[in-house]
């Protein structure tokens, strides 16, 4: 198959995922419900200023106030905004929750590419390749700058910030190339830093996955093929090895000098201070590169800081081990 090139038809850019025609919708009933009062107000005073011109002799009535009035523009701009205020915060809130099952890929900023990390252990530069009507996560981190990873087609836009994780999902429901690029200003080649995102039907989602050469996609393979170091779990059980950390974390729940990663991701985390905290991306993330910063409550302050020894690939292998020891 050819990879159609996935362009917009009208004013706005194609409708590339579920999220996408949802915003719209909404875009447009904003659109036009600004049209309706543009016309509304300016009509009305064109004509007031035409029908009530001062005339010669003519004595206006005073008004002071007209209650009737006064109820309606106030009711019926309250239910106006109460409808947008609940129609875009149920699109926002569907925007910003991936469902559990959703296909996660890391994807690294750097001045001034898109690097994208797969659960089987390859790596793509520049173009990343997804399964179309899946929900798909992208777990976002920055090597150097603010970026800002930016899907028109998709209508989803993050910043891409260094020393921490954001993300974006979609389920995205059209095939072909859609285009990426980086929204935030972050350096000379900034307006360079673009990159593809290729849908692909399910059997070509098959195809990839088991390595085989994509047609229509210029580069071989359209990806490396899986590295020799094994799947990003098993990335990441070596990061843990060659960094020493094996010497004070096990992951078969068994504690050292620190505690298990067995059952960690996701769990209710009690800390010294009294406080709790969820372990997600963010939270493991900060215990390696700033571990004092929350001590886990049993545990004493020993753990080094790994902050500039694991690179952003070698961070988000080991989050994906430890991820991984339920
Ligand atoms: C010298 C021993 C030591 C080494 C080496 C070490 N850690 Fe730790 N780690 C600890 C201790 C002790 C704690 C608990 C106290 C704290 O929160 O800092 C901890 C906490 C953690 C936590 C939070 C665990 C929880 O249950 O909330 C993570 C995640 C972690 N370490 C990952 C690593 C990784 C990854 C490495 C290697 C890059 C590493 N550690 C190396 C001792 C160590
Ligand atoms: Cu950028």
């Amino acid at each position: 198959m050819i990879f159609s090139e996935a362009l917009a038809a009208d004013s706005l850019p194609i409708q590339g995922s579920e999220i996408a025609a949802r915003w719209d919708h909404l875009y447009l009933f904003l659109f036009w419900l600004s049209v309706f009062f543009f016309v509304l107000v300016v009509g009305g005073m064109i004509y007031f200023a035409i029908k009530f011109r001062h005339q010669k002799k003519h004595q206006p009535t005073y008004i002071t106030h007209n209650h009737l009035l006064e109820l309606i523009w106030s009711v019926i701009p309250t239910i106006i905004l109460m409808v947008i205020f609940v129609w875009g915060y149920s699109v926002y809130h569907a925007m910003i929750t991936p469902p559990d099952d959703a296909y996660e890929v890391r994807v690294i900023g750097k001045q001034w590419f898109w690097q994208f990390q797969y659960d089987d252990g390859r790596m793509t530069v520049d173009k990343v390749f997804v399964p179309v009507n899946k929900p798909v996560k992208f777990i976002m981190s920055s090597e150097d700058v603010v970026h800002s990873f930016f899907v028109p087609n998709f209508r989803v836009k993050q910043d891409v910030v260094p020393g921490m994780y954001t993300s974006v999902w979609f389920e995205a429901t059209v095939p072909g190339r859609h285009q990426i690029y980086c929204a935030e200003y972050c350096g000379t080649r900034h307006s360079l830093m673009l990159a593809d995102l290729y849908v692909l039907e399910p059997e070509q989602w098959i195809a990839w996955k088991a390595g085989k050469k994509l047609t229509g996609i210029s580069e071989a393979g359209g990806g490396n093929p899986p590295s020799s170091g094994g799947d990003l779990v098993d990335q990441g059980r070596k990061v843990t090895t060659v960094k020493g950390c094996v010497a004070c974390h096990s992951d078969d729940g068994s504690p050292k000098v620190g505690p298990t990663y067995k059952g960690l991701f996701g769990a209710k985390v009690e800390l010294t201070n009294g406080s709790t905290v969820i372990a997600d991306e963010n939270y493991i993330r900060e215990s390696i590169e700033n571990p004092q910063a929350k001590i886990v409550k049993g545990f004493g302050p020993v753990m080094p800081s790994f902050k500039g020894l694991i690179n952003e690939e070698e961070m988000n292998a080991v989050i994906a081990y430890i991820k991984s020891v339920k």
